[in-house]
């Protein structure tokens, strides 16, 4: 099978929407594993504001927040010389590759996406196509890159599965074009819960701001909403699923202070969950300070970061090329006069 290995190394892509602001639970689940990752391999993160629209945005307001997670991509310690950061539309590729791709998936599997069917329930007024393709443009990033790994939180499994299945159907009737690509997922973080309902996932678009804990909260709110944050009335700190409430916390206080379950029950034996909530806090505010100072200091330097946006465009766009050449002719669209 021929594998394109860009620079010798294997490659891995990941990216995130600008809908919202980011939180602990796009944090722990994803942006870290990123950086764990980004030594071994050579490193697409993309901002994909293509997916954005799906949901109808402000223009202005999507502009801000776009630019706001990409400068976040190097806040949280990616660096951008090493890493490929960069706007999914400053590619077009994207788009191009989606719409072949979209002749190869089916409407039963993009039918049974519980993304799709949520984010359907929730804007009923604005069921459009592209809210159903979304997973197919997502297979599109991935593969465009020939990635071989592809960090993400649990909850995007079901569309990594659809981009293996659209690519080894593709391959089984070109031939091996595409990488088939696995998906990595971090193991404490891989699904932080919502404050104020352990049974749905800490989301950046819920609407109640006490269920998230956002990467820009200053430290009195970080503890605010850990006090607040629902629990039971076991009154132990103990890792069990009838104490959904509690294993998240500690999901939460294992990942920021990488001590494992049993260090932190046996920490706080004895002692109420006040004092775990505002150990929680504290580890959290910890994290998110450098994060935020980081963040700080980058936003005001504008050149800096317009010169990442304009490299990192034409490196993605260069790798996309080569990928999107190689299927076009695949299928039989005919070469281009030069
Ligand atoms: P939205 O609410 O707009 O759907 P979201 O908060 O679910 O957004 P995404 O942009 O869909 O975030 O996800 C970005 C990345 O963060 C994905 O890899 C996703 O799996 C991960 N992620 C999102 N929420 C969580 C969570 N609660 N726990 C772990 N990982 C998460
Ligand atoms: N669908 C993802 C965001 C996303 C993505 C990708 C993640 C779009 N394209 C490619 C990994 C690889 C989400 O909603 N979190």
């Amino acid at each position: 099978m021929e594998i394109i290995m860009i620079d010798g190394n294997k490659v891995l892509f990941s990216g995130m929407q600008a809908t919202g602001s980011l939180t602990l639970g796009n944090y722990l689940g994803a942006l870290k594993n990123w950086l764990t990752l980004s030594d071994e391999y050579m490193c697409f993160y993309s901002v994909v504001d293509l997916h954005s629209i799906t949901i109808r945005q402000d223009p202005a307001e999507l502009r801000r927040r776009a630019r706001n997670l990409l400068t976040l991509y190097i806040a949280a310690g990616l660096d951008p010389e090493k890493n490929c950061i960069y706007y999914q539309s400053h590619v077009s590729g994207h788009a191009e590759l989606a719409w072949i791709l979209n002749c190869f998936t089916y409407m039963g599997e993009l039918n049974r996406m519980t993304q799709y069917k949520d984010k359907a329930a929730k804007h009923a007024d604005n069921i459009n196509a592209g809210l159903f393709t979304y997973p197919v443009l997502m297979a599109a990033d991935i593969l465009l890159y020939q990635a071989d790994v592809v960090p993400v939180g649990r909850d995007q499994l079901q569309h990594l599965e659809l981009t293996r299945d659209v690519a080894q159907r593709f391959n089984a009737v070109y031939g091996d074009v595409f990488t088939i690509p696995e998906p990595y997922i971090g193991k404490s973080g891989a699904s932080i819960k919502s404050l104020q309902d352990p049974a749905k996932k800490m989301s950046k678009s819920d609407e109640n701001p006490n269920a998230s804990i956002y990467l820009m909260d200053d430290p009195d709110t970080v503890m605010r909403k850990f006090k607040r944050a629902v629990t039971d009335s076991e009154a132990c700190v103990r890792y069990r699923e009838e104490q959904p409430g509690i294993m998240n916390l500690m999901n939460i206080y294992s990942v920021c202070t990488g001590r494992p379950n049993e260090e932190i029950e046996r920490e706080f034996d004895g002692r109420g969950y006040g004092e775990f909530k505002t150990a929680v806090g504290e580890a959290v505010v910890d994290v998110l300070k450098p994060l935020q100072e980081r963040f700080e200091d980058l936003s005001k330097n504008k050149d800096y970061i317009d010169g990442i946006i304009k490299n990192n465009a034409e490196k993605a766009g260069y790798y996309a090329q080569k990928t999107l050449r190689k299927v076009q002719k695949k299928v039989g669209f005919p070469e281009k006069i030069r």
